[in-house]
This record gives structure tokens, C-alpha cells and sequence, in this order.
């Protein structure tokens, strides 16, 4: 049984989603909480496990007491799987929390109360790619179908919460205006020491060289991806079927280049200036 996209203030989002659409609107965040946001394939679970290792001072076994997904809850998942809204009131503060909401559709406590928001946006060709694999295992979204019809779709926003161009846009619009800090996929792929040095300070935290290079090793993608708690190997079935594929899929930089053909790819960078030009975030142009 597969999912369909329904909109929510015209975003196209998973219609298992828009059902509990209030309750997401309405969610009560508290001073402290810190919101982990990002555009989806991001980074996301990646920069998860960074924060919940900077906030623990490099624990690796503290960072080991339960799977990421409910170390750091889901906000649009709460009415579909543990932790739910009761769990995730019941959290002691400072509460990490994670969502895929674009800027404008993020409960709105989360800026009364000055939130730290942490923000990752990933280059528009992996992402969709790592989207599109995704999407073969998502069961509350639409069926993928072929990467030329995807491609389309994701050109168009027309995928789970909708377009990557509005989302990268419009938290970049927003960061200097709130407390929000924006990291790029690919310069914490090239330079994790420094990118999660970045985290650090903005968590207002101290920690030696040693722990940030400890967490630098324990949150590698080799190093996630065989520890069963930050690798979502146990991320509920009904929701996402890890059957034929696995959530931990390359972890690379310019791994669109085995999808695109050469076509594809001249096409969507045209679509892709138009889409992004009237904006001043640039991405690292040798991917
Ligand atoms: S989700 O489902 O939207 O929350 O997915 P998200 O975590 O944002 O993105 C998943 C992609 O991130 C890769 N990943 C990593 N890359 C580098 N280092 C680490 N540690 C890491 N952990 C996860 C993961 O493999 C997905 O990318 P692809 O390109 O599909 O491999």
C-alpha cells in the first residue's frame, strides 16, 4: 500500500502527514530546543548523530541508548510511530528535534521562543538521486516510477515536501533574521573537523580537539552506517521497507553522475539557474 501527496498551504507532503497536519502545526516547542531541519536526503540523520554526540560531549556509549530516530523524534512522524506527542513532551530539555518542513510551515513556538535552528542543504542532483533510491522504500509517498518521470516531478516540487529550490531559498533567506545556522552537505563531507567545530560553538559548547576528532570518526559514514543505532536499520517497516535496499545507501559527493546521462543533466541545470537566480547561495560548483 503506498501513500499519495496531498498540500498543506501548497506544499505537496504525504497525505499520511496533512492528517495530522494541526497537531504538527500546533506543535509546543520550549526554550532550549534545538530543531534540526533540513530539505529531505540531506544530511539529516547525519548531522543528528553530530548533534546528539556534541550535546553528550562525544558519549559514544551515551549516543548508543536508543536508535537516532528516537533520540532526536521525527516532528511530522509523532502520530505515526514512537516517540509519539506524549513521549516527546515527556523529553527533558534541551529536546533535539527533526524536521523536513519548509521555513515557512515551521510551528511557529519554535521562533516565538528563539530555537536554535540547525539547517543542512545537500546539491540538488544527489539529492534527488538519493531521493529517488529513497523513495523506492517509502511507503507513505507515491510509487517512484522511472528516474526520467522523478526527475520531473522533483523539477517541478512535486515530491514529499515539495520543492528542494523553495526549501534551500527560503531557510537561506531566513538565516541571518533568526538563530539559525546553515551547513552545507558537502563541506561537512570535505571538512567534518572544521563544519562540526561550527555546530559546536553555535551549541554553545567547549570541547578538546580530541572529542571533536572522536565525534569526526564515530559520525563517518562507515562508522554510522554499522552502528545499528544511528544507521535507522530498525526504522518501523510499515513506513520505510529497508527489504531491498538500505537506508545507509553510498554517503558520497557527486554520486548523481551514475544516474543522470548527459542529457538529463543539461536540462535540469538550465531549469536549475532559472530556479536559483535571484539567490546568493551557491554550491560547490565541482561535484
Ligand atoms: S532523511 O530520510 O531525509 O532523513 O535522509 P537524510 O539523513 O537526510 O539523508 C540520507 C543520505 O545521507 C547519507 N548519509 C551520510 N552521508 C555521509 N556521512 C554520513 N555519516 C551519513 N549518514 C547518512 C545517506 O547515505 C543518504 O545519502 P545517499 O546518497 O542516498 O547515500
Amino acid at each position: 500500500m503506498r501513500g499519495t501527496l496531498e498540500n498543506v498551504e501548497g506544499v505537496p507532503m504525504a497525505d499520511a502527514i496533512v492528517k495530522n497536519w494541526q497537531q504538527i502545526k500546533t506543535f509546543e516547542a520550549r526554550p532550549g530546543d534545538i530543531l534540526i531541519s533540513t530539505y529531505p536526503k540531506s544530511g539529516t540523520t547525519w548531522i543528528q548523530e553530530i548533534v546528539d554526540l556534541i550535546m553528550n560531549n562525544g558519549d559514544e556509549e551515551i549516543c548508543r541508548r536508543a536508535p537516532i530516530y528516537e533520540r532526536i523524534p521525527f516532528i511530522e512522524l509523532m502520530h505515526l510511530m514512537k516517540p509519539g506527542l506524549e513521549e516527546i513532551n515527556a523529553m527533558p530539555s534541551p529536546r533535539v528535534l527533526k524536521t523536513h518542513l519548509p521555513v515557512q510551515l515551521i510551528p511557529a513556538s519554535f521562533w516565538e521562543h528563539n530555537c536554535k535552528v540547525i539547517y543542512v542543504a545537500r546539491n540538488a542532483k544527489d539529492t534527488v538521486t538519493s531521493f529517488y533510491h529513497f523513495d523506492h522504500m517509502v511507503k507513505i509517498h507515491p510509487e517512484p516510477g522511472t528516474f526520467p518521470q522523478y526527475l520531473e516531478r522533483f523539477m517541478n516540487g512535486n515530491v514529499g515536501w515539495g520543492s528542494w529550490y523553495d526549501h534551500v531559498k527560503g531557510f537561506w533567506e531566513w538565516k541571518d533574521k533568526r538563530d539559525i545556522l546553515y551547513l552545507l552537505y558537502e563541506d561537512l563531507k570535505r571538512n567534518s573537523l572544521e563544519e562540526i567545530r561550527k555546530v559546536m560553538r553555535f551549541l554553545d559548547k567547549d570541547l578538546s580537539e580530541e572529542v571533536l576528532k572522536k565525534i569526526v570518526h564515530l559520525s563517518s559514514f562507515a562508522q554510522m552506517r554499522k552502528n545499528p543505532m544511528a544507521n535507522n536499520s530498525t526504522f518501523p517497516k510499515e513506513i520505510m521497507d529497508q527489504t531491498d535496499m538500505s537506508f545507509m545507501r553510498k554517503g558520497t559527493v557527486g554520486d548523481w553522475k551514475n544516474l543522470f546521462t548527459a542529457e538529463q543533466s543539461k536540462r535540469f541545470e538550465e531549469h536549475y539557474k532559472q530556479q536559483m537566480k535571484n539567490t546568493t547561495l551557491i554550491f560547490p560548483s565541482a561535484i
